[in-house]
């Protein structure tokens, strides 16, 4: 089955890509031509994920499209930056967006500094509609480390290993992460075999 993915985002892209390894599903990138993806002015994941999947599958000629809505929720910061994840900061970078997180966060002590990662997944097909969600549980770290991944990536700091998301390869994130959970009932839903 070939499903367009609506995202402009390169790390979900490769993401998306490895879960896909296995299964009868095909992931293709958003055509240039669409152009941009529209404001994001949903009030939940959810609801930002059904905006960017509706578009794609209004403007794709009937192939079934798939939205991810992700982010992070920092109980401290009373679950900010949520839904804002991508424009935390005014540059609205992944270097940026971190280093505003890590001087929001700073000087908290561990026991305060829980963290989730959350992602909604909207797949829209000619007769298919189906919504799906992930969550992944961790803590904000003090300091950057680790080279993959993207976003928070770098920040997140897994509770058993005490590793950070970033030095994690792309195979052990995607056995642990949000949107691993959330695709995996996506399958489910689709009856996928891996
Ligand atoms: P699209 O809307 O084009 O998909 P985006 O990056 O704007 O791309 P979102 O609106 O869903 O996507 O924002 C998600 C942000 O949350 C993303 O930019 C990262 O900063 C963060 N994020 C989501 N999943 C993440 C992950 O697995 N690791 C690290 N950060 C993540």
């Amino acid at each position: 089955m070939k499903i367009i993915l609506a995202t402009r985002n390169k790390g979900k892209v490769k993401e998306f890509n490895v879960l896909a390894e296995g299964t009868n599903l095909e992931f293709i990138s958003l055509p240039e031509e669409i152009g941009d993806l529209p404001e994001e002015t949903g009030t939940t994941f959810q609801e930002n994920a059904l905006i960017k999947a509706k578009f794609a599958f209004e403007n794709c000629g009937g192939t079934p499209c798939l939205a991810d809505d992700s982010g992070l929720e920092v109980k401290f910061l009373d679950g900010a930056p949520g839904i804002y994840s991508a424009r935390y900061s005014e540059e609205g970078t992944d270097d940026s967006n971190t280093h505003k997180l890590l001087k929001d966060m700073h000087g908290v002590p561990k026991k305060d500094r829980k963290a989730s990662f959350k992602c909604s997944l909207v797949l829209i097909g000619k007769d298919c509609d189906h919504s799906v969600e992930g969550s992944f549980e961790g803590e904000i770290g003090t300091s950057l480390k680790g080279k993959n991944g993207f976003g928070y990536d770098p920040i997140f700091v897994l509770p058993e290993s005490g590793l950070h998301l970033a030095e994690l390869n792309q195979i052990e994130k995607i056995k642990v992460s949000h949107r691993s959970i959330a695709f995996n009932k996506l399958k489910a839903v689709l009856e996928v075999s891996r």
